[in-house]
């Protein structure tokens, strides 16, 4: 008997023609240019699977074993596999380490780990988001308008970049944490090419009498893959998103210490806490497609695939950055230990978001980004480029030598136009509108990229 509402059983193409073309053209949009936001990635077709499942329709609040609804049977089993790929993707001993599945990304995960172990006001230090840290790592702009709700209900005070060198001023941070003595100090970036020197954090943390805790959202599968230091030997807390560097499905993770703390003799106290942060204190019900999505993505993290990949990531964004440098361009750092470079474009004369509105035209698409020291937070001086989405679809390092010929060429043609037309954006952009060098490009960018597959779908099945 099939008593269904019709529309139940019909293909989306039938269903709801508009959304299925705007899905149509977003694919199109994705496989005919060059992605290089560095927090993007391609996931695959299994992560797909999952995350337009039935486990979508199920409601779990609770955790494993003490839900508050019935019919949770399978969601504990699919919970409790994402927890163990968890941490057996990060070669963790469950006695050492629990972990929350539950966040619905990475932000609410922050947010989380403070509400379980701060109280209101209390002070946090995170890398200042112009040096490359994350909004919720305390983010407040240079007129002291808070910007983030971490600001807001939490005391920060950032730390910074050294402005020569580029990297993390760890002097500074400690001399700044000594005085001002927070109770947390978060490590982690969204715009850092360098690794992190955890030992040095852990030293200050200990110093001060502060808890620890790493945001790896951008390098969590370098960490999987054991292509970057081990943020788990030295922080309390590992937060992280899971569709960066990772490969899996919008999400989130807190990773905390269980059992007793060796230097203290206490028990961290951390689990509970944390737990009741996410639910029932800041979430609902926990999205079951993504946890179930993100435990596919975490057994394939676990392949020595996973490992080629995220070797080739590093290597790519090598081949990126060398090549940008041998043209003379200014890196901030010089290079990359990761998966992304920031071009200082400010030597050039030339603005963040120029460079990004010409890729934007050009179908390469990247992220205009403050560099340290910018006199402006509205005119960011440099770019953020990054190797993991590309990466997905098969490029080498011979690709992104040709990535980093287009991105020159594009630098040229915004310092050909602010010649002809002017600094001011607005006359800047009007000496691009039917530019025929554009155009042009525009086609050599979409041939280029088209000829790579992608992870989860292919350019036939685009349908408009
Ligand atoms: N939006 C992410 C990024 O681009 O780094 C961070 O949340």
């Amino acid at each position: 008997m099939n008593r269904v509402f019709p529309e139940a059983l019909a293909p989306l193409k039938s269903a709801d023609k508009e959304m299925y073309d705007l899905i149509q053209l977003e694919k199109r949009r994705q496989i005919g240019g060059i992605e290089l936001i560095a927090s993007e990635n391609f996931t695959s077709a299994p992560v797909m699977e999952a995350l337009g499942s039935a486990l979508t329709n199920k409601y779990s609040e609770g955790l494993p074993g003490a839900r508050y609804y019935g019919g949770n049977e399978v969601i504990d089993r699919v919970e409790t596999l994402c927890q163990r790929r968890a941490l057996a993707a990060y070669r963790l001993d469950e006695k050492e380490w629990g972990v929350n599945v539950q966040p619905y990304s990475g932000s609410p995960a922050n947010m989380a780990v403070y509400t379980a172990l701060l109280n209101p006001h209390d002070r946090i230090m995170g890398l200042d988001l112009p040096s490359g840290g994350h909004l919720t790592h305390g983010y407040y702009n240079s007129n002291g308008k808070k910007i983030s709700a971490t600001s807001i209900f939490f005391e920060s005070l950032p730390y910074k970049v050294d402005p020569k060198t580029g990297y993390i001023d760890y002097d500074k941070l400690e001399e700044k944490a000594m005085d001002f003595r927070p109770k947390m100090i978060v490590c982690g970036g969204s715009a850092y090419a360098r690794d992190w020197d955890y030992a040095r954090f852990r030293e200050i943390a200990d110093k001060c009498g502060a808890m620890l805790m790493m945001d790896m959202a951008h390098i969590s599968g370098l960490v999987a893959a054991e292509e970057q230091a081990q943020p788990f030997e030295y922080c309390d807390i590992v937060t992280t998103t899971t569709h960066k560097s990772l490969r899996g499905p919008r999400s989130g993770m807190i990773f905390f210490r269980r059992g007793v703390n060796a230097k203290t003799g206490k028990d961290y106290n951390y689990e509970s806490r944390i737990n009741m942060a996410v639910f029932p204190a800041l979430q609902g019900g926990p999205h079951n497609h993504q946890i179930g999505a993100l435990a596919v993505a975490l057994k394939y993290a676990q392949t020595p695939e996973f490992k080629t990949y995220i070797k080739q990531v590093k290597a790519n964004a090598r081949a990126l950055g060398e090549t940008l440098v041998s043209k003379g361009y200014n890196l901030v750092t010089g290079g990359t230990d990761n998966h992304l470079v920031l071009w200082d474009l400010r030597p050039l004369g030339l603005t963040g978001s120029k460079m990004e509105y010409l890729c934007d035209l050009l179908h390469i698409t990247l992220n205009k980004n403050a560099v340290f020291g910018d006199a402006s937070a509205l005119s960011p001086g440099g770019v953020r480029i990054g190797a993991p989405a590309m990466t997905s679809r098969g490029l080498v390092e011979s690709d992104f030598v040709q990535i980093a010929e287009f991105l020159s060429r594009a630098a040229d043609l915004c310092l050909e136009v602010q010649k002809s037309h002017g600094k001011m954006l607005k006359d800047w952009k009007k000496g691009l509108d039917n530019n025929p060098k554009v155009a042009a490009m525009r086609d050599e960018v979409e041939a280029f990229a088209s000829a790579f597959e992608m992870p989860a779908f292919t350019k036939e099945s685009i349908d408009i």
